[in-house]
């Protein structure tokens, strides 16, 4: 038996695909390598596998599937890999038998199947075990060793659109990308802007993400300086970096330089999500979150389309996580449609299709924007009918461009990095007047562990507990004592904890309550392991 299962541990299929210790992983990646094929004959289309475990600790890693169009798995096939996964070896050949059956899988069609992988020294063995898997059923494939997440599904999306989409090659995302970049940024003229060329300090995580931005960086660098640090070549990944531990850490992350006001951004571990930050003269750090990027990437969009004389369903698709101040400023300020959905890529992108131009963005920085085909076509249609020096054709342009510069198959830290640049500069704005858009309201997230967290029931995007039924109305009137209060619970879908947001005027109030109603959630949601301890005199929490 090739790759045996040796472990008896329940893996689940969830919001990230499998992720756990890479030593638990092999024969889950064998039998990956299966369902891809699998999926492939079924959809008759390429289908991608990447191996990562993202902002996770190096020794852990994952696996997940890349649809045709370069989008999660569909869910029903979620199911169908968690079957997979946990079905024991002497049934493996049976359970594959009945999904071809059950799916009317014609297992002589052709298929193909693509992968790579994040820098793990995990990496290159599981993906030695997924090629297994994919060769057990005589699939074609590629192997395209290291590569972020975004660019494996920018890949999958250009495969299946014959190139349309791109030049389906690591090569050709660069070039889309960065000729896109140079055509804007040699387009923008300004008579005042606040810096000829800027420059931007980038933490790689220690990650992919690091080794793929030096490579665009040389294509772009006429117009940005991009100095990249945690670069993998000395630091872990992933350790005391990247865009989850400057999010939930709400501080700079090691090895960045602190220069008054000069651009930073981390990239997590395999470079889907992007978080910026800057020092201001006292060396505070000041943070710009997935939302922050969302409003600015938003309102350049909207100013696009005003400029060009167009009228586009635009909405932003944010959850529960996304700061109260950044809401009210986009309902309030932009007068943008706003939409709430639970966590997770998949709810969010489904969202953002419902509208012809559709930005989401994750508060912790994943996101990206959705463009209707009909948006690229009214595009085209100012061109044709303007006037070389007509400012709408100019917009229309821009826009074109701006879309280009998009990865809208996933979030993508290289991709949003250069949209927010991009931004930047057609506003003439700079750092600071980016953050002065509108000031995110103190927050706090927690986690605490308790028994069972599958006994959590939720609604209303994940803003109301319906089950354990005690839990909400004690919620609520904590929420009630703090002004500007805001506080919700939801189990995670990646770790056995349920994780607790608070928001209030001060961030100790937000400290406050965030402890209050972890505590909540401890006594009443079978809490088990550390008891929940109080913000002290004043100081704030420390952060497991
Ligand atoms: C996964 C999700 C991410 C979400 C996070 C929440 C994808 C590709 N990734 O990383 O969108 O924010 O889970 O984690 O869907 P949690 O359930 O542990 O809070
Ligand atoms: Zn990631």
């Amino acid at each position: 038996m090739n790759h045996p299962k040796l472990i008896n541990q329940i893996l689940e299929y969830g919001t990230a695909g499998f992720r756990t210790k890479a030593n638990l992983l092999d024969h889950v990646l064998y039998r990956v390598g299966i369902l891809a094929v699998l999926r492939s004959k079924f959809k008759k289309a390429t289908i991608g596998v990447m191996i990562t475990a993202s902002h996770n600790p190096v020794e852990d890693n994952g696996v997940k599937l890349v649809d045709p169009h370069g989008e999660m798995l569909a869910p029903d096939w979620e199911v169908i890999a968690t079957d997979l996964a946990n079905v024991s070896d002497d049934r493996l050949s049976s359970l594959i038998d009945s999904i071809v059956h059950k799916w009317e899988i014609d297992i002589t069609s052709p298929s193909n199947v693509i992968f790579a992988r994040d820098t793990r020294p995990s990496g290159s063995s599981l993906s030695a075990s997924l090629l297994d898997g994919i060769k057990s059923l005589n699939s074609s494939f590629t192997d395209f060793e290291i590569l972020t997440t975004p660019q494996l599904h920018y890949l999958v999306h250009s495969i299946n659109t014959n190139g349309l989409y791109g030049t389906p090659t690591p090569e050709g995302y660069i070039k889309k990308l960065s000729a896109a970049f140079n055509q804007l940024h040699s387009n923008i003229k300004h008579e005042t802007t606040p810096f000829e060329k800027p420059r931007i300090f980038v933490d790689g995580a220690n990650g992919v993400g690091a080794l793929q931005v030096k490579k665009m960086s040389k294509e772009i660098e006429s117009y940005i300086t991009i100095e990249v640090f945690n670069d993998a070549t000395s630091g872990k990944l992933n350790h005391m970096c990247g865009a989850d531990y400057v999010k939930i850490q709400q501080k700079a992350p090691e090895g960045v330089p602190i220069i008054p006001y000069e651009r930073c951004a981390s990239f997590d571990g395999d470079a889907d999500r992007v978080i910026y930050y800057y020092f201001d003269s006292d060396k505070r750090f000041h943070m710009l979150d997935g939302d922050k990027i969302a409003a600015l990437i938003a309102g350049c969009i909207s100013d696009f389309c005003v400029q060009a004389g167009l009228s586009v369903d635009l909405g932003v698709v944010q959850t529960a996580y996304a700061n109260g101040a950044s809401t009210k400023y986009l309902t309030d300020t932009k007068m943008l449609k706003v939409a709430c959905v639970c966590t997770g890529v998949k709810h969010l992108h489904s969202k953002a299709q419902e509208f012809e131009v559709g930005v989401y963005f994750e508060a912790n920085g994943h996101g990206t924007v959705l463009y209707k085909a009909s948006v690229k076509q009214k595009l085209n249609q100012v061109i044709q009918n303007g006037s070389s020096d007509d400012s709408c054709r100019v917009a229309a342009e821009n826009l074109l461009n701006f879309i280009d510069l998009t990865n809208e198959t996933v979030g993508d830290s290289i991709s949003d990095m250069l949209l927010v640049e991009t931004a930047l500069k057609i506003k003439a704005i700079d750092v600071l007047m980016w953050d002065a858009m509108y000031v995110d309201l103190p927050n706090r997230q927690l986690k605490t562990q308790v028994c069972d967290r599958s006994i959590f029931v939720l609604t209303n995007a994940e803003q109301q507990v319906v089950k354990p039924e005690s839990i909400q109305p004690k919620i609520d009137e904590l929420v009630s004592k703090y002004k500007d209060g805001r506080s919700f619970v939801r189990p995670s879908g990646t770790e056995d904890v349920v994780r607790i947001y608070a928001e209030a005027d001060t961030q100790m109030n937000a400290d406050w309550l965030a402890y209050e109603v972890s505590l909540v959630v401890y006594e009443l949601g079978g809490g088990c392991g550390k008891k929940p301890t109080p913000p002290h005199d004043g100081k704030l929490l420390t952060i497991a």
